[in-house]
């Protein structure tokens, strides 16, 4: 459901629109004529994902954030909590020491509010890992501007460096 939501709509012949949703009927045919799978499967999905990574709403679904495909979610400016921590590999950190925090591959670099959630985002990553603190306070008193996902996911365009710490 994340590849076709985020990434390749076209892989199950859908379109998403400008903010990222599609038909939830022609989702659910796409998706029950390619893979085993029941209606009742993508709904306990929804429901049921720990991350919450998909909302339906008015028989429309899409994914909460993640995408790598051009979508505007038309999230809402907020100020952030003082501080956001980003879980990432060791092996990253001399990069990130010097270049700060990227987007890579997203639309935003993702942010959580607790070090808990950073330690799940960091042991996706082989390796020893590292928690990164974000002065977020800092950052938006200075005009960067944050996001907060349906899911409770922090976005942002980029951390510079002098706003990280090891924490
Ligand atoms: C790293 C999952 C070197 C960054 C998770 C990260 C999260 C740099 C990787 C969500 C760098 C990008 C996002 C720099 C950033 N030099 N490495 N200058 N700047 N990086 O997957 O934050 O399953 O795009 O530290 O739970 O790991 O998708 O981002 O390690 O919430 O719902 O580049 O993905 O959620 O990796 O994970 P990702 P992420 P979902």
């Amino acid at each position: 459901m994340s590849y076709v939501l985020r990434h390749a709509p076209e892989a199950a012949s859908l379109t998403l629109d400008g903010e990222g949703w599609v038909s939830f009927d022609e989702f659910e045919k796409a998706l029950t004529y390619r893979y085993d799978v029941s209606r009742a499967d993508i709904i306990e999905i929804i429901a049921n994902n720990p991350k919450k990574r998909f909302t339906l709403a008015d028989n429309r679904i899409r994914a909460n954030q993640g995408h790598s495909v051009e979508v505007d979610l038309a999230l809402k400016e907020v100020e952030p909590p003082a501080v956001l921590f980003h879980g990432t590999s060791l092996a990253s950190w001399s990069s990130i020491e010097r270049e700060g925090l990227k987007k890579m591959q997203r639309h935003h670099v993702h942010l959580s509010a607790d070090v808990e959630t950073a330690k799940i985002v960091a042991m996706r990553r082989k390796g020893e890992y590292v928690i990164l603190r974000v002065d977020a306070a800092r950052m938006f008193s200075e005009g960067h501007s944050f996001f907060v996902s349906d899911n409770g996911v922090w976005l942002t365009e980029s951390v510079p460096v002098q706003y990280l710490s090891r924490n």
